[in-house]
């Protein structure tokens, strides 16, 4: 089958777009006066669009429409507030494959993982709105007599939301839909990489908005570079700053947020390890460990990036999995059989290809994949194989997140090894132990075992359901997203006690006139 042409891509993301009710086609003939980003697609490489960056005047304009849209949204009643986001799960749902066709054009992915992530989205809209009706605090045993001390949740303010190329859809309704139910509006900074995703999400909120009634002003998108993230981070009326992306942008992020006292949820890179224990059911390890490291070329921060496989078992599971990475058809992402699309550009191919060289150096063997693909029928484009790599030891490069389809295979003798070997990352996003010893997966599990803020047992270290709370520790930044009680980030907590009586006791005993 012939590789699409960059203007069939650029036909069915317009379509898509208008679908949607998008009114900023991308039109590469008309570019707009000023700066200007481009929109381009990882199938070719090609122009899918010239899009106009958002000003420092109209961020500046943004953030006081979204503070006034705070004061009106705050005093609506939380399940109304959840009839907003009800309203935008239905569009959602009813624009699946548009929004699905836009994630495969602007991230690469297959069909079936751009259709995931855009029901990742119509559940956490689900999630949010059964919320809606569940913002509750706690009434608490008081020490004084005729005194009721309890704790309210109240919306927080302008929530900033950075996300990254590789989710561009889902990242941005975990927030966008927790803090719509907890009374926050948004201000919406997206990936360079993905503006017509965010030109799409936008249009069906403000759909979802004219529908249910809801005030204007809730939802605003700034297109553009890493300053407008800098005006997120600086700005005393942004209350919250949830970013996603690379451990750099949190860098420069999270010191900004701090230096004003504000609030931030960072959720960074990952260094994402399974263990394979001698007892481990190893068919259902090799589908378990090639789905988390090679799904989405290797692209999620979830990805599964290091096996740490006990020597009994290496050299067995080893041959299989290289076998399965020989396998794996990599290519256009809209082709049905296709498991493996491409990098989201030729950098991302130049890294891994140097995190390759940097590990043959370490002495690491590579046993499969590493090529790069298609190069005569996409050559502004990067596809590659899935890298398969032996290592004998943990090196700088191992203990480094490269973005692509690499997975460093380490061996071990004790469960011990294993734990010090996942834990010894500077990342502790995701972790998985395949075995079916139950005391070896409660031990990975226990306080003394894995470090991330994901564990799993006989299963990969991505694909999160959306129920639980989402995010890791250490470099990955500590915040949690999604589901459980992430919404508490996206709330302040106020305590009340009210005294009933007509006596004033004062707590822990004092005595005063
Ligand atoms: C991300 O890569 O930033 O757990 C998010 C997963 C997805 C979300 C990944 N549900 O892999």
């Amino acid at each position: 089958m012939s590789h699409p042409t960059t203007d069939a891509l650029r036909e069915r993301a317009t379509a898509a777009l208008a679908r949607c009710g998008a009114t900023t086609a991308p039109d590469p003939t008309a570019a707009p006066s000023g700066a200007t980003l481009t929109a381009r697609t990882p199938l070719t490489g090609g122009t899918l669009g010239t899009l106009p960056v958002t000003t420092a005047d109209e961020g500046a304009a943004a953030l006081a429409a979204a503070t006034r849209a705070f004061h009106a949204w705050r005093t609506v009643p939380a399940p109304r507030r959840g009839a907003l986001v009800k309203r935008l799960g239905a569009l959602i749902e009813a624009h699946q494959d548009d929004l699905a066709d836009l994630v495969t054009l602007e991230a690469g992915k297959i069909r079936s993982e751009a259709l995931g992530e855009v029901r990742e989205m119509t559940d956490i809209c689900d999630f949010a709105v059964g919320l809606s009706r569940q913002l509750h605090g706690r009434t608490i045993a008081g020490e004084r007599p005729g005194h009721r001390l309890s704790e309210t949740w109240h919306p927080l303010g302008v929530t900033g939301v950075i996300t990254a190329f590789n989710f561009p859809v889902a990242v941005w309704s975990w927030n966008v839909a927790l803090a719509l139910v907890c009374g926050d509006p948004v201000v919406w900074k997206p990936s360079e990489l993905t503006p017509l995703t965010a030109l799409a999400c936008t249009a069906l909120l403000a759909r979802a908005t004219a529908d249910t009634d809801a005030p204007d002003g809730l939802h605003h998108l700034l297109l553009g570079g890493p300053d407008l993230g800098t005006l997120l981070a600086d700005d005393p009326r942004v209350a919250l700053v949830s970013a996603t992306g690379s451990v750099r942008m949190g860098r420069a992020v999270a010191p900004r947020v701090a230096a004003r006292f504000g609030r931030s949820l960072l959720e960074l890179g990952g260094n994402n390890a399974a263990v394979v224990a001698p007892s481990a059911d190893l068919d259902l390890a090799v589908r378990g460990i090639v789905f988390a490291a090679a799904g989405t070329a290797g692209q999620r921060c979830t990805t599964l990036r290091r096996l740490i496989v006990h020597e009994d078992v290496a050299d067995r599971l080893l041959p299989c999995l290289a076998d399965a990475y020989r396998s794996l058809p990599v290519g256009d992402p809209f082709a049905e059989a296709t498991l493996v699309g491409p990098l989201v550009h030729r950098g991302a191919r130049d890294a891994m290809h140097e995190a390759l060289a940097a590990a043959r150096r370490d002495g690491g063997t590579l046993l499969a994949g590493g090529e790069a693909c298609l190069t005569a029928e996409a050559p502004d484009a990067a596809y590659v194989r899935p890298a398969l790599v032996r290592m004998d030891r943990q090196t700088a490069v191992v203990r480094t997140e490269t973005f692509a389809p690499i997975l460093y295979a380490l061996t071990y003798r004790t469960l011990d090894e294993a734990v010090a070997l996942n834990n010894e990352v500077p990342q502790g996003l995701s972790a998985a132990i395949f075995t079916r010893d139950q005391r070896e997966a409660e031990r990975f599990l226990a306080a003394d075992g894995s470090d991330c803020g994901i564990t799993n047992v006989n299963l990969g270290t991505s694909g999160a359901e959306v129920g639980g709370a989402f995010g890791g520790e250490k470099e990955t930044g500590g915040g949690r997203e999604s589901g459980s009680d992430a919404w508490r980030g996206y709330m302040r907590r106020a305590t009340n006690t009210v005294n009933y009586s007509d006596a004033l006791p004062l707590a822990q005993g004092v005595t005063f006139l």
